[in-house]
């Protein structure tokens, strides 16, 4: 089978169960950590105000930028099995409620997904400051497929409240070895390099 060329896709993580932080940092790591992902960026990490119908804590928010060759439908999968990983149990959740890390597909190049499983972009992407602030540190000058420029998405929203840059990741996963390989065609997308650099380690299963 050929493999696909990698695609440049965003990702936006979210959590207010536990220490959500330590959660996103590591669900990076994880991420790099998959076979046809590479994290080439990560956003700041910010406190955000809950969105939506459900009365809870604050959730830690970042968007990740990275190159794949998962299809869309593949990627979909990986972020489950990783929100898995770190103890969602979307049996047990109400929708919009609390949950320890959701991952939601933003962006897949320029590509729109309309199926019942998926669709892309997401589709209250252009409601959500807490997914637009840090996508635009990953995709400054960036557009939806449809040609509207994110900053204008985000300018539509109003002023923007209670939103706390609180963490700066120090090291990115992918941008020491996997950016020029990947920009190269493919090949490795994995590194020893970054594996001896203590990152934090998920949860162990229960
Ligand atoms: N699905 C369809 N399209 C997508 C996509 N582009 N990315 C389907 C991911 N999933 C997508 O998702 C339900 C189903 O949507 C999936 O099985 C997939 O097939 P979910 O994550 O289980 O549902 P959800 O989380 O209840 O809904 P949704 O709309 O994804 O909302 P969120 O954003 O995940 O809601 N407030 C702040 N400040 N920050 C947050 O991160 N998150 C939520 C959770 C609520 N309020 C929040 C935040
Ligand atoms: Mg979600």
């Amino acid at each position: 089978m050929t493999p696909r060329p990698p695609v440049t896709a965003f990702l936006g993580l979210g959590g207010n169960v536990g220490d959500a932080v330590e959660t996103l940092a590591s669900a990076v790591y994880a991420l790099h950590d998959s076979d046809g992902i590479a994290v080439e960026d990560v956003s700041g990490i910010y406190e955000t105000p809950p969105w939506g119908p459900v009365e809870q804590a604050p959730f830690a928010n970042c968007v990740v930028r990275i190159r794949t060759t998962l299809d869309p439908r593949e990627l979909l999968l990986e972020c489950q099995t990783t929100e898995a990983a770190y103890g969602r149990d979307r049996e047990a959740e109400e929708r919009w409620g609390p949950r320890p890390l959701d991952i939601d597909l933003l962006l897949y190049g320029d590509e729109t997904v309309d199926t019942p499983e998926l669709t892309i972009p997401h589709p209250r992407l252009a409601e959500r400051a807490f997914a637009l602030v840090p996508l635009l540190e990953v995709f400054p000058g960036g557009t939806l497929p449809d040609g509207r420029r994110l900053t204008r998405l985000l300018l539509d929203l109003g002023p923007i409240e209670d939103m706390d840059l609180i963490v700066r990741l120090e090291e990115v996963p992918g941008q020491h070895v996997a950016r020029p390989e990947i920009h190269g065609g493919g090949g490795a997308y994995l590194a020893e390099e970054w594996h001896a650099r203590g990152r934090p380690d998920p949860p162990p299963p229960d």
